[in-house]
């Protein structure tokens, strides 16, 4: 730590709105560059698996496409970042969904280098999670809940980005394409990073 209670370690955010291909592409940078995968809605669907006193809580928040409170979001991440001492760096996938959690996180654990944000249209991410829907058996992946969650995106998210683009830490990706054409983009980025 630098003596101020803080990780010295790379950490990335990743944001953006729901179905933007985040945790799609988060994969991908593990495999091919190495870092540690932190997704805040992976640590909360672990959380509610384990069946912990605060599960049902979790499941009522996640089901209406609203966002968990910041305190249980940083504890998790905090938990989680300091049992993998040794580790290239963090992407931290989903985080910040609000202002109040970025400042948090930078003031107790650890700074931030920058943003990497999947822009992505309404439409399209909407399209991508109805059609996941099929699928997953997330309580989250239904119309109503989908357009509740788009709109979470806009009103507390966008602002985020807005906070970290005056700061020029902001990365943007454009994530309409194949994940392949997305990943083109995202690999740019981590070959060019200092050591
Ligand atoms: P998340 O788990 O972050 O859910 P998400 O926004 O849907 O992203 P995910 O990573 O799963 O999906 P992706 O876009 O990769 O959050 C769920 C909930 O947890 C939140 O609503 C909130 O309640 C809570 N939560 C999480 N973090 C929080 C925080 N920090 N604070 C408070 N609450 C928090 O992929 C979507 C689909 O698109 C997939 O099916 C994928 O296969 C497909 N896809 C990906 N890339 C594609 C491409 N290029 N083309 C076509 N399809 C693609």
């Amino acid at each position: 730590t630098d003596g101020k209670g803080l990780l010295n370690v790379r950490v990335i955010f990743v944001i953006g709105g729901p179905g933007c291909g985040k945790g799609t592409q988060c994969a991908r940078i593990v495999e091919t560059f190495g870092y540690t995968h932190l997704s805040t809605g992976d640590l909360l669907r672990e959380e509610v698996q384990s069946e912990s006193p605060r599960s049902k809580q979790l499941v009522q928040i996640m089901e209406k496409g609203e966002l968990i409170p910041t305190r249980i979001i940083l504890e998790l991440l905090r938990v989680a970042m300091v049992a993998i001492p040794n580790t290239k760096g963090f992407i931290v996938d989903g985080f910040p969904r609000e202002m109040e959690q970025g400042k948090e996180f930078e003031n107790e654990i650890a700074s931030c280098e920058f943003v990497l944000y999947f822009e992505c249209s309404p439409d399209s991410m909407k399209r991508r999670l109805v059609a996941r829907g099929e699928t997953s058996g997330r309580v989250d992946d239904n119309e109503e809940t989908i357009v509740k969650r788009l709109e979470m995106f806009e009103n507390e998210t966008k602002p985020v980005i807005e906070y970290y683009e005056s700061q020029n830490k902001v990365k943007k990706i454009l994530a309409e394409g194949s994940p392949d054409e997305v990943f083109a983009q995202v690999s740019n980025i981590f070959e060019n990073l200092p050591n």
